[in-house]
């Protein structure tokens, strides 16, 4: 019996987002036992492997070049560096690197061939692979794929209509392409995305429709807690309260009966036991590692001390989908096509992103 539904509508969403916290729990956690160990947590490291000028707009993003934010740049990190930090991830008890570059897309050449090497390197080490890279088109996802690439992670972050009001520089259905480009590969699809944006609840259930609208639905979904970087535009945002990131673990739980829900930005402000609700609620991954991609994130000893508290275990890689063939490069056929895609603009701006941008420059 099969309780994957991909017509969810808003209302539905909401009313279950609305329950009383109690059977709201007890629903999610019942789904949740039938599709998945309930003991059990992927555990992911994350490894930011080229930081910061980036040319979007993202108003939660401290990596965009047009806001003055203290986080250090870097290029593009060697395959050794890169296997180095894989290993120790390895040791600390990860199945999975997570690697992530703040690029608007995916540009052929000598770069992306070293982003294809590094994922050789790691699925050699018998771990799972995933990479965030921005706009992707169906050759380039193939080319990850061929190299070994387990997941490719790109959040939807926000509902479509939201989204407008968040970045001004693509648009929600770029998102959407990209996330078919990866389908169309054996790539798994990670996508989800951040609340505290100052959304409203409505656009937390429409984002969710929307990911559960996806067929198949995505193997992952990332639920993140905006974390508010001084110089951003969202910097004054409110911390979500826990509650909320329990509803929303649970209510994607109950939308996404066997995707593994990722408990992700915002542990940090989280205590142990409000974590352990968002794992009874079905949040079944989380990021380890002192460090997400450029802000703090529990020390992984103490996430490993939680576990042993709970009586979870990390999960194994490959459990869920089997290993990757890696293909060398010498031996692929596949060809960079060099595509330079166009992107759709909507061609608006975002008060609160332009504010933010000129703050920047009275700054500078
Ligand atoms: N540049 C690529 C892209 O945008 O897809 C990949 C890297 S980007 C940093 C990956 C994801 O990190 C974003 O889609 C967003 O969901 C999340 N993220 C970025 N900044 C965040 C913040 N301040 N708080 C929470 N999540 C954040
Ligand atoms: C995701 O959904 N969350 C991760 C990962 N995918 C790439 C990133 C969180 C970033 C938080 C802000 C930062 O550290 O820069
Ligand atoms: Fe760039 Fe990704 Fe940050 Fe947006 S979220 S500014 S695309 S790094």
């Amino acid at each position: 019996m099969s309780e994957t539904r991909h017509n969810w509508t808003k209302e539905e969403i909401l009313d279950i987002y609305n329950k009383p916290l109690m059977e709201l729990l007890y629903d999610a956690a019942t789904i949740h036992r039938k599709h998945h160990d309930p003991n059990t947590v992927q555990v992911s490291t994350l490894l930011s492997i080229k930081t910061g000028g980036c040319p979007e707009d993202c108003g939660y993003c401290p990596q965009a070049a047009r806001y003055h934010t203290d986080i250090e740049g870097n290029d593009l990190m060697s395959v050794s560096h890169v296997k180095a930090q894989a290993l120790r991830a390895k040791a600390s008890g990860s199945s999975r690197v997570c690697m992530g570059a703040a690029w608007r897309n995916v540009k052929d050449g000598p770069e992306f061939d070293q982003v294809l090497e590094m994922v050789r390197t790691i699925n050699k080490l018998d771990m799972e692979v995933c990479c965030t890279l921005g706009m992707l088109t169906e050759n380039q996802a193939q080319r990850l794929a061929e190299a070994g690439l387990y997941a490719y992670n790109h959040n939807l972050d926000t509902s479509e209509d939201y989204y407008k009001d968040v970045i001004s520089t693509r648009a929600f259905e770029d998102r959407l392409e990209t996330i078919d480009n990866v389908r169309k590969s054996n790539v798994t699809v990670c996508s989800g995305g951040i609340i505290g944006m100052g959304e409203a609840i409505e656009d937390r259930a429409g984002m969710l429709v929307a990911l559960a609208s996806l067929n198949p639905q995505p193997e992952s979904v990332p639920i993140n807690a905006l974390v508010a970087v001084e110089g951003t535009p969202m910097e004054d945002m409110e911390p979500v309260s826990i509650w909320d990131m329990i509803r929303m673990v649970a209510t994607t739980r109950i939308v996404m009966p066997e995707t593994q829900v990722r408990l992700s930005a915002g542990r940090t402000e989280m205590s142990r036991e409000g974590q352990a609700m968002c794992f009874f609620a079905g949040a079944n991954s989380i990021f380890a590692g002192d460090k997400l991609l450029t802000t703090p994130n529990p020390d992984v000893n103490e996430d490993m001390e939680m576990f042993k508290m709970l009586g979870l275990n990390p999960q194994k890689p490959f459990t869920k989908v089997s290993q990757p063939k890696t293909v060398e490069a010498a031996e692929s056929k596949l060809k960079p096509l060099g595509e330079k895609p166009k992107w759709s603009r909507p061609g608006h701006t975002i008060e609160r992103n332009e504010e933010a941008k000129a703050k920047s420059k009275v700054v500078d």
